[in-house]
Formats: C-alpha cells, sequence, structure tokens
C-alpha cells in the first residue's frame, strides 16, 4: 500500500522524473488506482468574475496591466450574473465551479458579494473553488464560513525560478496564503505552470515545494503555458518556439506530481487546446483526473465540450459524479484528530 509522505526529497523527486517513460507511467498509473477510479474525470467550469486590470506582474498572464493584451478590464460581476452562468455549468454537466479574480487581493468591500455567491453556488450543489489572490486569515474565516469547498493559489513554478516570472510578490507571500486557508479549514488548491522557459530541476523544485507542505494540497491543478501574445512569456515563446514544452515532459510532471500527492486531484488545467488527444490520454493514464469544460479559461481559449465529450467517448472514461467514496474516505482519515 503506498504510503502518504510529506518528507520527499529534491534526489527522490528528480530520480521520478528520470524514470524510463513508461515505468514512471505504469507507477503513477498504479498508484492512481490506489486511490481513484481510473476512469473518472471530474468535469469543471472556470469563470472569470473580475477581469483584467491586476496590478501583479506574472509574467503569463493577459490580465496584468503590465501586459499588452487585448482583454479589457471589468468590474466583479453581479452576483445574479454569476449565479447564472453556475446554473448553466451544472446544466451542461459540470461537478465544479471555480470563480477567479483579477485581484492582488480582495478588498474588504468585496468581501460580502463574494460570500453571497459562494453560498449560492454550493446551494446548487457544485463543489465551488475560488482564486482572488493573497488572502488574510480573517477573509480565509469569512469564505469558510459561507461555505468554500477549494481556494486555488499557485506557487506557480519552483521557488528559484519564480522570481524571473513575477516580482511583485514572492514565493513566501504565496506560502503564507496556502497557510491563511489551511489554518481557516478549507481545501488547498495549488500547482503551477509548466513550460515557462523553466529547467527539469525547477519542475523538480515545484512538485517538491507542494509535496512537502505539512499536509498536501487536495487539489494540485498542472497548467500548460498558454502563451499569450503582449504577455512577456507569451512574447518570449513566440521568438523561440523550441522553448515550449515538451509533451512528454508535461506528462512526466503529471505523473510526478501523482506519485508524489497520491490522494490529490491532478488537475490537467490550462493548455488542453493546443495538446494533441494523444498527449491528454496520457495525462489521463499518468494520474490526471480533472479537466475545465466549456470553450473559455479565464481569458483564453479552451478545448471546448463538444470535442470533451468525444475524447471521453473515444477513451471510454466517464465524468464523475460525486466525490470518490474510497478518496473521501482515505482522506477523512487523515484529518488529525480535533
Ligand atoms: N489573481 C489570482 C492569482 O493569481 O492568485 C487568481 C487568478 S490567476 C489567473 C490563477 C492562475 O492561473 C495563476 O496562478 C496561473 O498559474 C494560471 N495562469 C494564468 N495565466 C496563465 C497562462 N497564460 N497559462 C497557463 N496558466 C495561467
Ligand atoms: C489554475 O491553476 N488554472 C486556472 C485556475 N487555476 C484558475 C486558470 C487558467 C488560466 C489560463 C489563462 C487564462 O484563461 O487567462
Ligand atoms: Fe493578477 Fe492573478 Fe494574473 Fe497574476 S495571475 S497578474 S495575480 S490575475
Amino acid at each position: 500500500m503506498t504510503e502518504i509522505r510529506t518528507d520527499w526529497t529534491r534526489e527522490e523527486i528528480a530520480d521520478l522524473f528520470d524514470l524510463p517513460f513508461t515505468e514512471l507511467l505504469f507507477r503513477a498509473a498504479t498508484v492512481h488506482r490506489e486511490f481513484h477510479s481510473p476512469e473518472q474525470i471530474q468535469l469543471c467550469t472556470l469563470l472569470s468574475i473580475k477581469t483584467g486590470g491586476c496590478p501583479e506582474d506574472c509574467g503569463y498572464c493577459s490580465q496584468s496591466v503590465k501586459a499588452d493584451s487585448e482583454v479589457e478590464a471589468t468590474k466583479l460581476m453581479e452576483v445574479q450574473s454569476v449565479l447564472q452562468r453556475a446554473a448553466q455549468a451544472k446544466d451542461a454537466g459540470s461537478q465544479r465551479f471555480c470563480m477567479g479574480a483579477a485581484w492582488r487581493n480582495p478588498k474588504d468591500r468585496d468581501m460580502p458579494a463574494i460570500v453571497e455567491i459562494v453560498k449560492g453556488v454550493r446551494a446548487m450543489g457544485l463543489e465551488t473553488c475560488m482564486t482572488l489572490g493573497m488572502l488574510t486569515p480573517k477573509q480565509a474565516d469569512m469564505l469558510k464560513e459561507a461555505g468554500l469547498d477549494y481556494y486555488n493559489h499557485n506557487v506557480d513554478t519552483g521557488p528559484e525560478y519564480y522570481e524571473r516570472v513575477i516580482s511583485t510578490r514572492n514565493y513566501q507571500d504565496r506560502l503564507d496564503t496556502l497557510q491563511n486557508v489551511r489554518d481557516a479549514g478549507i481545501n488547498v488548491c495549488s500547482g503551477g505552470i509548466v513550460g515557462m522557459g523553466e529547467t527539469r530541476e525547477d519542475r523538480v523544485g515545484f512538485v517538491h515545494t507542494l509535496a512537502t507542505l505539512e499536509r498536501h494540497p487536495e487539489s494540485v491543478p498542472v497548467n500548460a503555458l498558454v502563451p499569450v501574445k503582449g504577455t512577456v512569456l507569451g512574447d518570449m515563446l513566440a521568438d523561440t518556439p523550441l522553448a515550449k514544452i515538451d509533451d512528454i515532459e508535461f506528462v512526466r510532471t503529471v505523473a510526478v506530481a501523482r506519485i508524489t500527492m497520491s490522494m490529490s486531484m491532478v488537475r490537467l488545467s490550462a493548455g488542453r487546446e493546443s495538446m494533441s488527444e494523444a498527449t491528454q490520454a496520457l495525462c489521463f493514464m499518468a494520474g490526471a483526473n480533472s479537466i475545465f469544460t466549456g470553450d473559455k479559461l479565464l481569458t483564453a481559449p479552451n478545448a471546448g465540450d463538444d470535442s470533451d465529450s468525444a475524447l471521453l467517448a473515444k477513451l471510454g472514461m466517464t465524468a464523475l459524479q460525486q466525490e470518490e467514496p474510497m478518496r473521501a474516505c482515505k482522506m477523512a482519515e487523515r484529518e488529525p484528530a480535533e
């Protein structure tokens, strides 16, 4: 039986990355079956509830004021409009509704509307996730009280490469927010982006950070960089196409995340629209068990419902209808005693 470990060393993680691909996939698939149903995929919908005009300088992001992208800044959406979109997502078969705001952090004056949104979406029976930037302990408590299931805040990459991507907040700021979320009793969703020009060693550092947190994030999104024109990294990739992440290396990252954080949901997030069906299938084999459906992510295009249902049908995979009892039970066993 696989032991849940939080004492992974960088060397062990590097050794996993180095395994022959077939062996790595076999190990990841074996661990996957122990904790999850390998034929089931959780379908999630993303909605940008406040778009653009963000003061942070994340080099990948179309929503930063520093980016020369075509994204128009908007105000926070009305509560009712968000609830309408959540209802549509549920009708379209989504089980989880993730909401993102282009903020450095929410202002206290935003919190009442955010709380209403969480309550409303949850009342529809959807799993809720929000990503609003940095959170104070008090804001995290308010979200918990409202019933928020998950909070997403990515470490994005390894600690060494991080400062090449973002300068307006540091790695420790990210970890502090994750701790505030954990302390409030909200499930942690934290992952990052592969393909930003980082090295294998940076990807090792990225997985190492997450896999050695005191408790693993319950949810680990692995994004492939969506290169957006006008962003630092999008333009860099346009100039140096060879810097694009190799598909096999992307799948390796998913597999290593699955092996080191066996119980977590591993989410094949941004970047699927430029991935072949075969690469996506390898990601599922490597232990990814969640995707974003719909034709838009926050601002970037996504694969789209029709191609997703065709892919799942072709692979004989089905949509997860409720949290897997096996995983829920194993997670509960690991709850620290009160
Ligand atoms: N403003 C909040 C924050 O950054 O914490 C929430 C929204 S932000 C868009 C959420 C995450 O989306 C980022 O941390 C990053 O990992 C991912 N992301 C943003 N732009 C991306 C891109 N062009 N390609 C891949 N992932 C991206
Ligand atoms: C995450 O890790 N990926 C999602 C979600 N968390 C919020 C966001 C992907 C954003 C892709 C780029 C865009 O749509 O602008
Ligand atoms: Fe702002 Fe989030 Fe984009 Fe960074 S990733 S610029 S914090 S919206």
